[in-house]
């Protein structure tokens, strides 16, 4: 090996430029140098372990997150090729790692890259965004290693040993000079391995915490594949068949797709393609979609289920209460799309379309019970879809009548520039009280809210127009619900969810911000949704001005400060805060609603996601769930009421 020396080659200069182009925009390659640049890196070395699966040579990756921020993956592949490469000169394994967009090319004929990211090429990328990398192989009965250190080679690949079977182990600390943060989030590394794991049928994950004291660990491994995905995601729903429907089709572009309909009325089609959660759909969606409308309609009219006279049932009515996996395997997907997260080969669709035309007929003829128990859903929501038409209709026609429709309880701010205006959602009268009179009129509304809480989760839109609780906020929004939401209309540029640190209050969270993501989604992509954060606590003391604190870390905090200023703790009156309606109008403008000193949280697409899971978990129809969620969280909910 020594005997090839390229160091000064041409091709050796063009690598450290390469690598050096990588540091100098990171952004370009990985997306962002913020944490989701930073969980990126461990996918594009996952991956490559993935592809080692996708081929038929791999069957377990381990996940390590070390102490000091140090990852570590291993698989039990075939181990990266070690032989000199004949273009490069070095190791083909050096290659891979220095050599920018050195994948799948210098792999022989293995086929193509399939998994996700760089499509298998970002092992040279995060090598050059490391402190340092070591690679470690087995592979001959021996053992390999290299090193790195910001993607410059500081030992050449050299046989240290002897080894039993064959894998590659990466490990890997990222430069803390480029990613703004490396601590790494192990529920959304989790949640990724989940979802490759559902992916890649049989292929074992695990991941591993070991930073605290008492370590983490997770392991996924699904016989199942899609059918385990959508079982998974249907665990807390209630389902109109037991077991998911799976139709697959290989060749050139495998299809793979799994469906289970439940009784809830909202529409969840997860699409990947090459393992990649196609978040903005895209052909393979559309192909879905076509082919779903035309077979449940085709059977519906051979089987008299809708007569000659009905109109045909539309695409969503046949999506209502769709849970739906879709993976495709494409060899040379083209991403578009704001996140490039949508895919955009015009031939996916009609590859889609027909072998879910084919294989799903075949499934319905053959399984009439449960074609019989989805249509009767899709008769049942196209019937709820007329009556919301008409609902509409008449909630329009009202409002082009009465040209005020603002509701009674609302105290509307002077402004009407949207811009500078905002309004306050208040659970509670006493609350409501205060923020009305603490609030600076001039651009700030307050809408209290109370009364029984509408289970979003059981009504379809026609009722949620109906409902007291939900429909002054949609008039105060002003700019409709569900297809008719038009976010132009809206009347507050700010919609602030003001609610005690209780378990009400939560309640209250949860309910508006599931509405907001089913109902009003554009508000919260918009990044129009935002909390309130009330204080917990008030310190004060003759003299000195009160202290506000927000959370129990606060408090310490301050208790701190004030020490250092010869102030000690026994000198000094706590309040916690049980309420809003505990504040007078000029603490809670103070703490709460002064922009020049509150804080706000601004509600992100994630948190409404979750709170759609909670939601689901605590209004649905399954029991169990519910109450594991509840005794799980128990000891929060003793925290919030002392
Ligand atoms: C923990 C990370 O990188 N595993 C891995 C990578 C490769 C192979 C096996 C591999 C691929 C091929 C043949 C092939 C890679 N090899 C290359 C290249 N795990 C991890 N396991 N033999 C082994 O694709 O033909 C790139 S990745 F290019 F060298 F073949």
């Amino acid at each position: 090996m020594e005997k090839v020396n390229h160091k000064y080659g041409a091709e050796q200069i063009q690598v450290l430029e390469g690598l050096e182009a990588v540091r100098k925009r990171p952004g370009m390659y990985i997306g962002s140098t913020s944490i989701r640049g930073l969980h990126h890196c461990v996918y594009e070395i996952v991956d490559n372990g993935v592809d080692e699966a996708l081929a038929g040579y791999c069957t377990e990756i381990n996940v390590i997150i070390e102490p000091g921020n140090i990852i570590s993956v291993e698989d039990n592949g075939r181990g990266i090729p070690v032989e000199i490469h004949p273009k490069t000169g070095i190791s083909t394994a050096e290659t891979v790692y220095t050599v920018l967009h050195a994948g799948g090319k210098f792999g022989g004929d293995s086929g193509y890259k399939v998994s996700g990211g760089l499509h298998g090429v970002g092992a040279s990328v995060v090598n050059a965004l490391s402190t340092w990398t070591e690679v470690t192989i087995k592979r001959d009965g021996s053992l390999y290693q290299m090193k790195f250190e910001k993607g410059k080679t500081t030992q050449k690949l050299e046989k240290i040993g002897e080894a039993e079977g064959t894998g590659t182990k990466v490990r890997f600390l990222a430069d803390n000079t480029i990613f703004e943060s490396l601590e790494y989030e192990y529920e959304v590394l989790e949640k990724r391995f989940r979802e490759i794991a559902f992916l890649t049928k049989g292929l074992k994950i695990t991941i591993e915490d070991k930073r605290e004291e008492t370590p983490k660990k997770s392991e996924f491994c699904f016989e199942g594949g899609l059918i385990s995905f959508v079982e998974y995601l249907n665990k807390n729903k209630e389902k109109l068949h037991k077991s998911p429907i799976y139709v697959e089709k290989n060749g050139e572009t495998p299809v793979e797709i799994a469906i289970q309909y439940t009784t809830s009325y909202s529409e969840n089609i997860y699409t990947f393609v090459n393992n990649i959660n196609t978040i903005e759909g895209g052909t393979h969606l559309e192909g879905f979609k076509r082919a779903l409308t035309k077979v449940f309609n085709d059977y519906a009219r051979s089987h008299n289920i809708l007569k000659e006279k009905d109109p045909n049932l539309q695409g969503e009515d046949i999506r209502e209460g769709i849970t739906a996996v879709v993976s495709v395997k494409v060899k040379e997907p083209q991403f578009e799309g704001q996140t490039k997260t949508k895919l955009g080969n015009s031939e996916v669709t009609g590859i889609v379309q027909s072998m879910v035309n084919e294989s799903l007929s075949t499934f319905l003829e053959e399984n009439p019970s449960v074609a019989k128990a989805i249509l009767e859903k899709c008769i049942s929501a196209s019937r709820a879809r007329e009556a919301a038409r008409k609902a509409r209709e008449l909630a329009r026609k009202k409002s082009s009548l009465e040209t005020s429709t603002l509701p009674g309880k609302l105290a509307d701010c002077s402004s009407k520039n949207p811009d500078e205006c905002e309004v306050y959602i208040v659970e509670g009268d006493s609350a409501g009280g205060s923020a009305k009179q603490g609030r600076d009129r001039k651009f700030q509304a307050i809408l209290p809210l109370w009364g029984k809480m509408l289970n979003v989760e059981k009504a379809r839109a026609d009722k949620i127009y109906g409902n007291d609780k939900l429909n002054p906020v949609i008039l105060a929004v002003g700019a409709g619900i569900g297809r008719d939401f038009d976010i132009t209309k809206i009347r507050y540029g700010k919609v602030i969810i003001m609610a005690d640190a209780d378990v009400d209050g939560a309640h209250i969270r949860t309910l508006l911000l599931t509405f907001f993501f089913r109902y009003m989604r554009p508000l919260i992509e918009n990044g129009n949704v935002y909390l309130a954060q009330p204080p917990l606590y008030k310190l004060s003391k003759k003299g000195m001005e009160d202290k506000y604190c927000y959370t129990d870390e606060d408090l310490e905090r301050a208790y701190k400060e004030l020490e250092e200023k010869g102030i000690s703790r026994d000198q000094l009156g706590l309040q916690r805060y049980k309420g809003l309606g505990e504040m007078n109008p000029e603490q809670l403008w103070e703490t709460t609603m002064d922009p020049e000193k509150r804080t706000l949280i601004k509600v992100t697409m994630e948190d409404a996601i979750k709170s759609d899971e909670i939601f689901t978990l605590l209004m649905g129809d399954e029991v169990e769930p519910r109450r594991d969620f509840i005794q799980a969280n128990a000891k929060y909910v003793k925290n919030l009421d002392i």
